[in-house]
């Protein structure tokens, strides 16, 4: 290339199923490395910061991540009368074990990651949400969450399953017998959030989960969020339980009772989040419990 040629702009991508794509300019590769479950990748943009990604897929940015975190853990965690004992499968990058951990009520979380790829470039490089794992209330095994939960004694108050695409290492934790253990370690008044996909492009995949879950649970349903790291960049978690209602009756009081910082969760936003679009009532309506 000639001096006076301005170099091509790179970008961190992620291609998308068939003809969708979605990029930010790229500041430069923080860690790129191979384990034995996926590529692991940590880049800097310039307009979201530092983003993770597991095989080509973006699991986090440092500008958005606060809206996935704070979804997917302050819905089961306020919706619960007491939470105490949390469990997270999967999460290696430490956002939703921050977000968990604010809650005075939670005195263990256990959380099971299968990748110490992922741990460690986000404990070197993504510090935002990585510094929750230091919190000794966490508990971080590095094993298979499937494994884990088979073999599983204790009882947990809320289950989140942090997980990537039903794809590669995370396609079980979409299925039958993980749900079956999740049903049995989850105490009556339990909760479990699961990572649900995007409700445009994946509706074949909702439609199964929320099967799935229903088999275990009195009350089964999607709530929706917005991504702007993610394709489309509309995106949804699902919640089940057997007794705990999708929102308490007291939910704005108990929110303003333990007066956390939040950049997205809020009381209206936890109950707006289940109201769903006619295309997705259409789709995933006869699946809905509770
Ligand atoms: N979990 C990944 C959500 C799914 C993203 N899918 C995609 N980009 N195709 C994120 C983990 C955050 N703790």
């Amino acid at each position: 290339m000639k001096s006076d040629e301005v170099e091509p702009q790179k970008w961190a991508e992620e291609v998308y199923g068939p003809g969708i794509a979605l990029r930010f300019p790229l500041k430069g590769v923080l860690f790129s490395g191979q384990s034995p479950y996926q590529k692991v990748e940590v880049l800097d943009t310039t307009t979201h910061g530092r983003v993770l990604l597991n095989d080509g897929c973006f699991m986090v940015s440092e500008r958005d991540e606060f809206i996935y975190h704070e979804m997917i853990a302050h819905v089961p965690l306020y919706a619960h009368p007491n939470p105490r004992r949390v469990l997270i499968i999967g999460g290696g990058d430490g956002g939703t074990a921050r977000e968990v951990l604010a809650h005075k009520s939670v005195e263990s979380c256990v959380m099971v990651e299968i990748d110490a790829m992922v741990i460690e470039s986000c404990r070197e490089y993504l510090h935002q949400m990585s510094d929750s794992l230091k919190d000794p209330r966490l508990h971080l095994l590095i094993e298979d969450g499937v494994k884990y939960l088979e073999q599983c004694q204790e009882t947990f108050d809320v289950v989140i399953i942090d997980s990537t695409d039903p794809v590669g290492p995370a396609q079980p934790l979409f299925g039958r017998e993980f749900y079956a253990n999740v049903a049995r370690v989850l105490t009556p008044q339990g909760v479990v959030v699961a990572q649900g996909e995007s409700p445009f492009y994946n509706t074949e995949m909702q439609v199964q989960l929320l099967k799935t879950m229903g088999e275990f649970f009195k009350n089964v349903r999607p709530y929706n969020f917005t991504n702007m790291t993610y394709p489309g960049g509309y995106w949804s978690f699902m919640f089940a339980s057997r007794e705990t209602s999708f929102w308490p009756a007291n939910l704005n009081d108990k929110i303003g009772a333990m007066a956390l910082k939040f950049k997205y969760y809020n009381a209206e936003v936890h109950q707006a989040a289940f109201v769903l679009p006619n295309f997705m009532r259409k789709a995933l309506g006869s699946y809905l419990k509770g």
